[in-house]
């Protein structure tokens, strides 16, 4: 059985080293804020004092940090990955970042014979502590099959994209809809208060008509309930957002909608609704609007 290293316990690094101690690995955790580490040792996992001495004892080193920023400090400084990788580990980055970084990931590791998957996921709080995730993979063929068993103990859906860089390209890719859908749901829950709609009303209706989803229904019935507790930080959101500007521009693929959606992102961001829900972003369309659901 893999012995694992798990870096970064924050909303989503939790749940998914929670998950899996819960199917029997040995986990060994680390996390910049330590108290972190608490429930998981309390679970069984051993406590790392640094990311070099997480990952010296262990075949697998995966981590799930906030952006290019975190993963790049975590793995090159002095106590990073690097100081304590060695020939024959797979490192594996869940955290959601520019396809380049993930490359850039790769090459490091590969001058320490250390293989790499970029590994990001689908889904927020609840789906990491329920292991109900989707993980989308770039790298070898044959390390990801190796990793599936790992990959499904924290998962419902596990899907190999292709070579290093492309997990996180699919990422990006779906987070563009699950940005855009956000605010359509915000705009038009806006527009259906000014219309004299009984909102309520409105996501009944929306539940049954041919263009349902789960991520409407659901951000649409939280807005109503006006519910912001974070399962995924509005500030990530606009992260990921940059991410997805940075690469279409690089890629000269036009993505007007998801300009638009940015803008709203960094007003809601700038107006210091950043640590909330990404559902939040309505909170600035409101404001635009001058009234609130
Ligand atoms: P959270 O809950 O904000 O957690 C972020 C984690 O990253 C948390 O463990 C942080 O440690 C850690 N972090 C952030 N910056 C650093 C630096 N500079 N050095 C070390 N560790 C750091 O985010 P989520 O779990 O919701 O999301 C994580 C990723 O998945 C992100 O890319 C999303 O877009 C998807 P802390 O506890 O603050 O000390």
């Amino acid at each position: 059985m893999e012995q694992i290293a798990y870096l970064g316990l924050g909303t989503m690094g939790s749940g998914m080293a929670t998950n899996l101690v819960k199917a029997g690995y040995p986990v060994t955790v680390w996390n910049r804020t330590a108290e972190k580490c608490d429930p998981l040792v309390a679970m069984g996992a051993t406590e790392a004092s640094s990311p070099a001495e997480a990952a010296a004892d262990v075949n697998v080193v995966m981590y799930c940090l906030s952006n290019d920023e975190a993963v790049g400090s975590v793995i090159y400084s002095d106590n990073g990955i690097l100081a304590g990788a060695h020939s024959g580990q797979i490192a594996v980055d869940m955290s959601t970042v520019h396809p380049d970084t993930s490359r850039r990931e790769a090459e490091a590791y590969q001058e320490r014979g250390v293989e790499f998957l970029d590994a990001p996921v689908f889904g927020s709080k609840d789906e990491a502590r329920e292991g109900g995730l989707w993980v989308v993979v770039g790298g070898n063929e044959g390390v990801f099959d190796h990793m599936r068993p790992v990959f499904q103990a924290l998962s419902a859906s596990v899907h190999y994209m292709g070579g290093t860089g492309m997990g996180t390209s699919m990422k990006l890719v779906g987070n563009l809809i699950v940005a855009a859908q956000m605010e359509a749901v915000g705009e038009a829950l806006i527009l259906g208060k000014k219309a004299g709609l009984d909102l309520n009303q409105v996501m009944d209706v929306l539940d049954v008509v041919d263009f349902r989803s789960p991520l409407i229904s659901g951000v649409g019935r939280s807005l109503v309930q006006r519910d912001f507790r974070t399962s995924f930080a509005l500030r990530h959101m606009l992260k990921d957002a940059n991410l997805i500007a940075r690469l279409a521009e690089e890629l000269r693929s036009p993505i007007p909608e998801s300009a638009a959606v940015r803008e709203t992102l960094k007003a809601a961001v700038n107006q210091g609704w950043g640590e909330e829900n990404a559902s939040a972003l309505v909170k600035a369309l409101e404001k635009q609007a001058d009234t609130m659901l």
